[in-house]
């Protein structure tokens, strides 16, 4: 596959966490159009921002891609809603999330979407995982 490659940003802080992450990493083996290369490893984060709410898991994954930012940004919400991701407070605890943290070298500033993701250089349960997966 001669596709883009993406890094994702996994996280979850309801339920089982570290199931949720491997069922949306399953997900999205199975896309046509999207060939997982590498998954880091999981880490356990304080939360950051929002309302008090349990810690999370948090992990990355490169993946290469076929499909447009829209498109992926559509799998990623549809395998959060498949996975029973609610949306209610902005920051607050959920099932699962799934960031795109960058799509090639593209930038895309959007009302819902921007790459790269704006807040990832700073927050340190972004850059752990990525650390994995790039050798930085
Ligand atoms: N995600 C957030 C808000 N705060 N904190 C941690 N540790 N990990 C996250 O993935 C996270 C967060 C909003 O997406
Ligand atoms: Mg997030
Ligand atoms: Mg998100």
């Amino acid at each position: 596959m001669a596709g883009i490659r993406c890094y994702i940003g996994v996280g979850s802080n309801l339920g089982e966490r570290r199931k949720n992450i491997e069922q949306a990493i399953q997900k999205l083996k199975e896309v046509e159009g999207i060939e997982v290369k590498r998954v880091s490893l999981l880490y356990e984060t304080e939360p950051v921002g929002g309302p008090e709410q349990p810690k999370y898991l948090n992990g990355a994954v490169e993946i290469e891609t076929l499909l447009g930012p829209r498109e992926l940004l559509n799998v990623a919400h549809d395998i959060e809603g498949q996975l029973g991701r609610k949306r209610t407070v902005k920051n607050g605890p959920r099932a699962i999330d799934l960031d795109i943290l960058t799509y090639g070298d593209r930038k895309i500033c959007e009302p819902y979407l921007k790459i790269p993701h704006p807040r990832m250089s700073e927050r340190e349960f972004v850059q752990r995982p990525l650390r994995d997966l790039t050798n930085a």
